[in-house]
C-alpha cells in the first residue's frame, strides 16, 4: 500500500474521538497527574482559520502530546471566543446577523480544528456567546459590582469613530484602534469600569513568581508603570485657599522649577475661570486638546502647544518665588495629579516647552529629596500608569451588562437567579453612532422592574468588552457540564491553574493582564485558591508570508484547508513546525511542503519493510537512544523545528538498517507528536499494536549508551597540547579541522599557514604551522 494521507487521517480522527483517547479523567486525573495544556482560543472574525492560527495550535498540541506520553493526564480543551466586535464586524461585512453567522462559523472553525489532528478534549468545548457561558460572565460582573470593583464614572474615554464604541486603554495602540487602525479620539462619557488599579502592586510583584516569556513580563511591567516620587503642593499667590498638587519623581529638582503646567482636563481650570484673564483663549485650547488621544499629545517629536493662564501665579513652596502657570496638552489629566512642576534644566519635555515659549531655565542646584519633601510639606507617593479597565461597549454582540437603573434606588445588579440576561435577536443590530448601544432602541429589552422598590426601571443597554469573556474561560473548561456553578469547586481544585499556556504576544497587556487580575479578585473572594491562572506561558512566533504578517488586509492569508487536502494534516503540521523556532515564527513558502511529504513517504516505506532480524541491531539502539534524548529535549524547549530535523536525521541514520519491531515502534513514538496520523497507522496496521500509540509512553534513553557516542579529542599545535574538545565518535580529519579552527584557544597559536596535520581518529590531532 502507498502512503495516502486522505485515506488514513479522517479514519484516525474518528477513532480517537469515538474512543475518547484525548479525554482526561476529569474527576480523578490518571498517571503522573493532571496537565492542563491550553492555547488561546480563536475568535471567528473571518471565514475561517489561516495557517498562522494553525501554526500556534500545532505547536501547542505537539507539546501536549509529549506531556501525555510522559504519563500526564493531559487536558487540551478548545472553544471559540465568538462574541465581540471582531466577529460582529465580520458579520456586517458578509451581510449576516451575528447570531446566524456564529452558527455557520462555529461549524467551519470546528471542522478546521478537527482536520489538523490535534488532541483536543472535544467533550469540553465552549463558545462565549452560548447563554450557558455568558450567564456566568454576567455573574462575574455582578460579583465585581457587589464587591465594589465595578463602578460608573464620567471620564474622558477613547472612542473609535469607525467601530463606534469606546475602547479600553489597552485596546489603543499608538493612538489607533487595536481592531481597525482608525485614529482614536477622546469623548467625555459615563462608563462602567473595573478597578484593576486596586491590584496594580500585586500584578507587578507576582511577575517574578511566574514562568512566562520574558517579553510578555516586560510588557506587563511597563504597562503597569510603577513610579516612586512625591506629591508637592504649590499655592496660588492671591488665592491661598487653592492649591495645585503636582506629582514628581524628582523632588530634588524643585529649586529649578520655573513654571507649573496643568493638564487641559484639570478641574481647577473651571474653578478659576473668573480669574483667568484670557479665559476664552484658554477655553478654546482646552476644547481642542481634550479631543486628542493621549499618545498623540505626548508623542516624541510632536510640537509642544500651550497657553499661559494670565492673572494668576503659583508660589514655589521652598523658595517662595512666584512662577507662571500654563495649561498644555503634554501633561495628561489621567496621570498623577494632572499637574506638574516644570524643570526645564532637567526634564527634556519641559526644556522643549520652555524654549518654544521663552520661559526661564534655571540652573539652581539639586537639593536633598527628603529635605525638600519635608520643607515643602509634601508627601511620598507611588503612582502607577495602569488605568482602570473600561468594560462597557456601545455595541450589540456581547453579553448585556446585568445591571438595572432605578431613578429612586440607583444602580443595582440583576438578581442572580434571573441570569442570564439574554441578548435578544434584533433587526437593527448595527452600532448607532451615538453613545448608546443598539439595545437602547429596544424597549422590550430595557424596560424592567426595580428589584428593590418594584417601580419601573431601565436595564443597562451596553454590553461588556469581549476581553471579559476571555478573561475567565480557562476556568470554565473543566466545568462546562456544571449548570450550577461557573466553575465546579472540586474540578477546579483538581485541574487549575493552567500548567502550560500558549498564545500570541499581541495579548501581552490585554487578555493576559485581565485574566491575572480576575484570578486575583476570585482568590480574594474565596472562589478559587490560586492567584496566578497560568503557571507557565510561552509566546509563539508569527507566521509571515512574503515578508509580512499574515492578514486579510494584506491579502497574504493562506488557508490551511487546501494544504490538508493536498498533502494531509501530518505533512502540514511538520512543515509548519519546520519553518523556524516556534517562539520566533517563520516565513511560509508553499514550495517546501513537498519535501515533508517525501520524508513521510520514506517513513512509510521504512516501517512497511518490517522484517524482524535475529538479534537487535546494537548500532540502531545507540542511534535511537541519542535521538530519544534530543527530540524530547527539543519538544520540552519548544524547538519543534530542530525536532523535525532530528527526525529526518534519525531516518537517514536508520534507513539502511534492519530493526526489531520494538525499535520501529520507538521511531514511531518519536514521530507521534508531530505526525499523529501516520504514526498511528503504522503502529497499529503494520506493527500490529491494538492500543493507540498516543497512549504509549515516551521512550526512555540510557545515559551510559549516550556517553559512548562522544570522545575526548586532544588538540596540539606544533606538538604541544593547547586544547581538548568533546566530539562525536568517528569524525573525519576534515570535520575535525572545521570544528577546531574556530576555537579561540587554537586560533591564537596558529601564527602562520598550516603545513601538516597529524590525526589519530577519536584521540588526537596535531597541527604543524
Ligand atoms: C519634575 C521633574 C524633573 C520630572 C525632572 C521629571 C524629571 P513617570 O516616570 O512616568 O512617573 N509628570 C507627572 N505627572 C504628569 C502628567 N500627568 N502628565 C505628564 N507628565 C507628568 O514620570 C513622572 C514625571 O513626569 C514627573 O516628574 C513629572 O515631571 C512628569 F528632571 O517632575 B517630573
Ligand atoms: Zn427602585
Amino acid at each position: 500500500m502507498k502512503y495516502s494521507p486522505n485515506k488514513i487521517e479522517r479514519k484516525w480522527q474518528k477513532y480517537w474521538e469515538s474512543r475518547k483517547i484525548y479525554e482526561p479523567n476529569l474527576q480523578d486525573p490518571k498517571g503522573k497527574g493532571k496537565f492542563y495544556n491550553l492555547m488561546m482560543f480563536p475568535y471567528p472574525s473571518a471565514e475561517g482559520l489561516h495557517v498562522g492560527n494553525m501554526y500556534a495550535f500545532v505547536g501547542a498540541d505537539i507539546y501536549g502530546r509529549f506531556k501525555r506520553m510522559q504519563g500526564y493526564d493531559v487536558f487540551e480543551p478548545i472553544g471559540l471566543d465568538g462574541f465581540g466586535i471582531h466577529s460582529e464586524n465580520f458579520a456586517f461585512k458578509i451581510g449576516k446577523h451575528p447570531i446566524d453567522h456564529a452558527k455557520t462559523s462555529e461549524k467551519n472553525f470546528y471542522r478546521q480544528l478537527r482536520s489538523i489532528g490535534n488532541s483536543f478534549a472535544w467533550n469540553e468545548k465552549l463558545e462565549t456567546y452560548d447563554p450557558d457561558y455568558y450567564k456566568w460572565t454576567q455573574w462575574i460582573f455582578v460579583q465585581m459590582f457587589k464587591n465594589g470593583l465595578a463602578y460608573r464614572k464620567k471620564a474622558s474615554v477613547n472612542w473609535c469613530p469607525s467601530c463606534l464604541t469606546v475602547l479600553a486603554d489597552e485596546q489603543v495602540f499608538a493612538g489607533e484602534c487595536e481592531r481597525c487602525g482608525t485614529k482614536v479620539i477622546k469623548k467625555e462619557l459615563e462608563q462602567w469600569f473595573f478597578k484593576i488599579t486596586k491590584y496594580a502592586e500585586k500584578l507587578l510583584s507576582n511577575i517574578s513568581k511566574i514562568d512566562w516569556s520574558e517579553r510578555v513580563k516586560t510588557a506587563q511591567i511597563n504597562w503597569i508603570g510603577k513610579s516612586e516620587g512625591a506629591i508637592i503642593y504649590f499655592e496660588i499667590s492671591k488665592y491661598r485657599n487653592f492649591e495645585i498638587s503636582v506629582f514628581t519623581t524628582r523632588p530634588d529638582t524643585i529649586y529649578g522649577a520655573t513654571y507649573l503646567v496643568l493638564s487641559p482636563e484639570h478641574e481647577l481650570l473651571q474653578k478659576l475661570r473668573e480669574d483667568i484673564k484670557n479665559w476664552s483663549e484658554v477655553n478654546a485650547y482646552i476644547k481642542t486638546a481634550t479631543q486628542k488621544s493621549e499618545i498623540n499629545r505626548i508623542a516624541e517629536g510632536k510640537e509642544k502647544t500651550g497657553i499661559e493662564l494670565k492673572g494668576i501665579k503659583a508660589v514655589n513652596p521652598v523658595n517662595k518665588e512666584e512662577i507662571p502657570i500654563w495649561v498644555a496638552d503634554y501633561v495628561l489629566g489621567s496621570y498623577g495629579t494632572g499637574a506638574i512642576m516644570a524643570v526645564p534644566a532637567h526634564d527634556e519635555r519641559d526644556a522643549e516647552f520652555a524654549k518654544k515659549f521663552n520661559l526661564p531655565i534655571s540652573d539652581a542646584p539639586l537639593a536633598d529629596k527628603d529635605e525638600v519633601i519635608k520643607k515643602a510639606g509634601g508627601k511620598r507617593e507611588i503612582q502607577y500608569h495602569l488605568r482602570d479597565w473600561l468594560i462597557s461597549r456601545q455595541r450589540y454582540w456581547g453579553p448585556p451588562i446585568p445591571m438595572i437603573y432605578c431613578k429612586k434606588c440607583s444602580w443595582q445588579p440583576v438578581p442572580e437567579n434571573e441570569l442570564p440576561v439574554l441578548l435578544p435577536k434584533i433587526k437593527n443590530f448595527r452600532p448607532t453612532g451615538t453613545d448608546k448601544s443598539p439595545l437602547a432602541l429596544v424597549d422590550k429589552f430595557y424596560k424592567t422592574k426595580c428589584s428593590i422598590c418594584g417601580g419601573g426601571a431601565k436595564r443597562e443597554t451596553d454590553v461588556s468588552d469581549t476581553f471579559l469573556d476571555s478573561a475567565w474561560y480557562y476556568l470554565r473548561y473543566p466545568s462546562v457540564k456544571d449548570k450550577k456553578n461557573p466553575w465546579n469547586p472540586g474540578l477546579t481544585k483538581k485541574w487549575l491553574p493552567v500548567d502550560m499556556y500558549i498564545g500570541g504576544a499581541e495579548h501581552s497587556v490585554l487578555h493576559l493582564l485581565y485574566a491575572r487580575f480576575l484570578a486575583m479578585v476570585f482568590k480574594d473572594l474565596g472562589v478559587i485558591d490560586f492567584e496566578e491562572p497560568f503557571s507557565k506561558f510561552r509566546v509563539h512566533g508569527l507566521l509571515i508570508k512574503n515578508g509580512a504578517k499574515m492578514s486579510k488586509s494584506r491579502g497574504n492569508v493562506v488557508n490551511p484547508d487546501e494544504y490538508v487536502k493536498k498533502y494531509g494534516a501530518d505533512a502540514l503540521r511538520m512543515y509548519l513546525m519546520f519553518l523556524g523556532p516556534f517562539e520566533q515564527g517563520g516565513d511560509f513558502r508553499s514550495t517546501g511542503i513537498a519535501g515533508i511529504t517525501r520524508f513521510l513517504n520514506r517513513v512509510w516505506n521504512f516501517i512497511s519493510k518490517l522484517e524482524e532480524p535475529q538479534e537487535p541491531n546494537k548500532e540502531a539502539e545507540k542511534i535511537l537512544n541519542k535521538y530519544i534524548k534530543e527530540i524530547g529535549g527539543d519538544i520540552e524547549n519548544m524547538k519543534f523545528n530542530t525536532g523535525v530535523s532530528g527526525l529526518m536525521k534519525l531516518l537517514n541514520e536508520l534507513e539502511d538498517k534492519w530493526l526489531t519491531a520494538k525499535q520501529y515502534g520507538t521511531f514511531l513514538k518519536l514521530l507521534a507528536p508531530f505526525a499523529p496520523h501516520i504514526a498511528e497507522e503504522l503502529w497499529q496496521e503494520v506493527l500490529g499494536n491494538k492500543k493507540s500509540i498516543h497512549l504509549e509512553s515516551w521512550p526512555e534513553y540510557d545515559e551510559a549508551l549516550l556517553a559512548e557516542e562522544m570522545v575526548q579529542l586532544v588538540i596540539q599545535v606544533n606538538g604541544r597540547v593547547r586544547d581538548t574538545i568533546e566530539v562525536k565518535k568517528g569524525l573525519s580529519e576534515e570535520d575535525i579541522k572545521k570544528i577546531i579552527l574556530d576555537r579561540d584557544n587554537v586560533k591564537k597559536y596558529i601564527t602562520g599557514t598550516i603545513k601538516k596535520v597529524i590525526y589519530i581518529q577519536d584521540r588526537i590531532i596535531n597541527l604543524v604551522v
